[in-house]
């Protein structure tokens, strides 16, 4: 029980995880998104990847701008997540996926790799990689936060879009406009290539 139990109403775990965070007029119409999800739990990460696309086409991403692939657990986003950003083709990934104690420390292992290996693979690639992971205690925890009024994946998909515009300004970068329909990232083919880039300084 956390240390402010005795000020709430309810108990902290029979309250959904409401969004506590205000996102400003996104402009995300060039903006290019990877979403990297995990088959494991796939209706709940389903739904969260629906909420996620559903707040980027708010903020005027472009349907061909988002890119969608799999991978079976979550222990394998981080590297799926480190192709893809090292490809150029994305401003910014979303590892979506679930994860659900069991009755072994199997859970507390895999929540530690997957949390550190999506932050180091933002940080070493400079391509934002959004924790869209829930990490709960069972699958009731997870249905309150992967539906409704409350599914965590609209503030993962403004997250990304935010974060991509704050790369692509600190960079004065912009994706390589690539088509991305297939699986090997850094095969996309080049829309413009040939063209020359105008460079753009960013606020470094
Ligand atoms: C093995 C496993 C288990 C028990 N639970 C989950 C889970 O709740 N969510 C999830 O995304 N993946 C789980 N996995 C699979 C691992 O993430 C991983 O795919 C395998 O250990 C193979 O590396």
């Amino acid at each position: 029980m956390c240390c402010l139990a005795k000020y709430c109403p309810v108990w902290p775990d029979q309250m959904g995880a409401d969004s506590e965070v205000s996102f400003g007029d996104l402009n995300g119409e060039d903006v290019r998104v990877g979403i990297i999800r995990t088959r494991w739990n796939d209706e709940h990460v389903s739904n969260l990847v629906s909420g996620a696309k559903k707040a980027m086409k708010e903020c005027n991403v472009k349907d061909d701008n988002i890119f969608v692939t799999e991978v079976p657990g979550a222990f394998e986003l981080p590297l799926a997540a480190r192709f893809l950003a090292l490809s150029g083709t994305v401003d910014a990934v979303i590892c979506c996926g679930v994860l659900i104690k069991g009755d072994t420390l199997h859970f507390e292992y895999i929540c530690d790799a997957v949390s550190s290996g999506i932050m180091s693979v933002g940080l070493q690639t400079s391509t934002p990689c959004i924790f869209g992971v829930l990490t709960c205690l069972d699958e009731q925890q997870v249905t309150k936060r992967s539906s409704g009024d409350n599914n965590h994946g609209e503030d993962w998909g403004k997250t990304a879009v935010e974060m991509a515009l704050l790369r692509n300004e600190a960079m004065g970068a912009k994706a390589p406009k690539t088509k991305m329909d297939s699986l090997g990232f850094g095969t996309a083919e080049k829309v413009d290539a040939g063209k020359k880039e105008v460079s753009k300084p960013g606020f470094f």
